[in-house]
């Protein structure tokens, strides 16, 4: 416990740079931890945390570090810290699977941050009974719309017509752009993919993997490179 909010310390004072992205007459931060803040909704927006992952492993006797789960948490207190959110949006699969070791972390965590009001979009990873996040005060939806925007977790299949004249952000994917150096060298950012219809955010979680999509010439995608993010 001590040594948790020791850590939390050191990260509430990191910083890092992100690109201010002008959409829909609205400014996004597009952050490098792997997040947006939408300066005038005073909202973090964050996709796929997958918390309890590497409980989850842990339970089928892999050996993973707790480390991972607390430190995922120390990001997201970091990026409270800078940025002052009024509300935080979980665009789903916040926790992996079943209540492990890792929930009490994640119960503590909320309530250190108790004045934030705090959203679940439920993904497909998240089980767990919704009366856990509701007794932790932080509210369960299926999707959510605050104009322009429609927050989901799952994106529009292809063949789905815009909904509620919104522009969905989402998360599930994991998405990640790859880049081809000279030779074989190949690497895959995780990216911001924004589309005509949708925007797919990165996954959070540290603990997570990425694909690389397929994405048309018309969209804007921000790659991050460690503490930085790089519109391509
Ligand atoms: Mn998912």
């Amino acid at each position: 416990m001590q040594v948790f909010l020791f850590c939390g310390y050191f990260a509430l004072m990191t910083k890092c740079d992100g690109i201010d992205f002008i959409f829909k007459k609205q400014t996004l931060l597009l952050l490098p931890q792997k997040a947006i803040y939408w300066r005038e909704e005073k909202t973090l927006i964050i996709a796929d945390v997958h918390l309890g992952k590497t409980g989850h492993f842990r339970k089928a006797g892999i050996a993973i570090p707790t480390e991972l789960a607390q430190k995922d948490l120390e990001v997201l207190s970091a990026l409270i810290n800078e940025h002052q959110p009024e509300k935080i949006i979980f665009l789903g699969d916040l926790f992996h699977s079943d209540k492990n070791s890792d929930w009490n972390w994640f119960s503590l965590w909320r309530k250190k941050h108790d004045k934030i009001n705090m959203i679940l979009i439920k993904g497909n990873h998240d089980i767990i009974e919704e009366e856990n996040f509701t007794n932790l005060n932080i509210s369960v939806q299926q999707e959510m719309l605050i104009t322009p925007f429609r927050m989901a977790h799952h994106p529009l299949k292809k063949e789905e017509t815009v909904k509620e004249n919104s522009y969905t952000l989402c998360g599930h994917i994991h998405p990640g752009v790859h880049l081809r150096g000279k030779g074989r060298d190949t690497v895959t950012l995780a990216c911001f993919a924004f589309g005509t219809n949708q925007a797919i955010l990165p996954s959070f979680g540290k603990f997570t993997g990425r694909i690389a999509m397929q994405h048309q010439e018309t969209d804007r995608i921000f790659g991050i490179l460690e503490d930085k993010v790089i519109a391509f």
